[in-house]
This record gives structure tokens, sequence and C-alpha cells, in this order.
């Protein structure tokens, strides 16, 4: 299945040129005693001439990650309300719109489970995103505590 996309978003990434970019890419240092923590950043995105003339048929997602130095097993999760409380919900993909789509506290994330080493703040780890269409994307996630992160929303 992978092998399969990937050999379509080469074939695809010759051609289209979307303009994609990533940043603010954050790692949360995860609290003592969780395996698991989350990542943030901010994608933005416009379709140009070209990948618009390739009709495709899906709007151009991002549909995985890896962190290879921390986590083999990253997910893109939703927050949402179920029943009267917050909860994280898995999704199979993000569908990327025009202009900016941030994944922050509170709202979408990267979700990083079996934690293989525990990032510390003021660590820097690469971070690749896995598209549909085009080449895959990575940024420098700068890793902060929780108060940090919490400091910086505004
Ligand atoms: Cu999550």
């Amino acid at each position: 299945m992978r092998k399969t996309m990937l050999l379509f978003a080469s074939l695809c990434a010759f051609s289209a040129q979307a303009e994609i970019t990533v940043s603010d890419c954050v790692i949360r240092e995860p609290a003592p005693g969780m395996n698991m923590t989350a990542a943030y950043l901010t994608i933005d995105y416009s379709d140009s001439e070209s990948i618009k003339k390739l009709r495709l048929p899906s709007p151009e997602s991002v549909v995985g990650a890896s962190i290879d130095n921390i986590s083999a097993n990253v997910e893109i999760h939703k927050t949402q309300m179920v029943d009267g409380t917050m909860k994280m919900v898995r999704i199979p993909a993000l569908k990327l719109k025009e202009g900016k789509t941030q994944l922050k506290p509170g709202g979408l994330h990267l979700m990083l489970k079996g934690l293989k080493v525990r990032p510390k703040a003021g660590e820097t780890y690469p971070v690749k995103l896995w598209m549909t269409y085009t080449e895959d994307l990575t940024c420098q996630a700068v890793v902060k505590t929780s108060a940090e992160i919490n400091a910086g929303q505004g």
C-alpha cells in the first residue's frame, strides 16, 4: 500500500508544483510518566496552476508523519467534543485547504506514541510529513515545555 502511494507520489511530484511550506514546528516535552506526546506545526498551502490542471481526484493531504529519532508511531489527531468531554480522535488524513492549516494545542496535532527517547526542551528533531501527491515535507521541530507552549498561546 505504502509502496504504491510512494510511486504515485513520485510520478505526480514530477509535474505538480504546489506551494507548500511548514513552519512553527514544536514538540511538547512529554509529561513525567507519559509515554506519548504531541507535535504542532503550521502548513501553508496554495494550489498552483500546474496542480489545478492535473484535476487531482482528492485534495492534497498529509497522510502520515515520521519523527524517526523519537517515535515509530505517529498519528494525526483532531480534538472534538464527545459526550460532553474533549477527546482526541485519530483521522486517516489531513486534507489541506488553501491557506494556513494549524496544528495546535486543543485542535489538530501529531501524536507521538511509544517514545524511543524522551525529547527534552531545547532539543531539535526533524519531522517528515507524508504527502499524497507532492514530495514529503520536512521541518526542524524545537522541543518546548508545556509551560512555554501555553505561554505562546496568547
Ligand atoms: Cu492526540
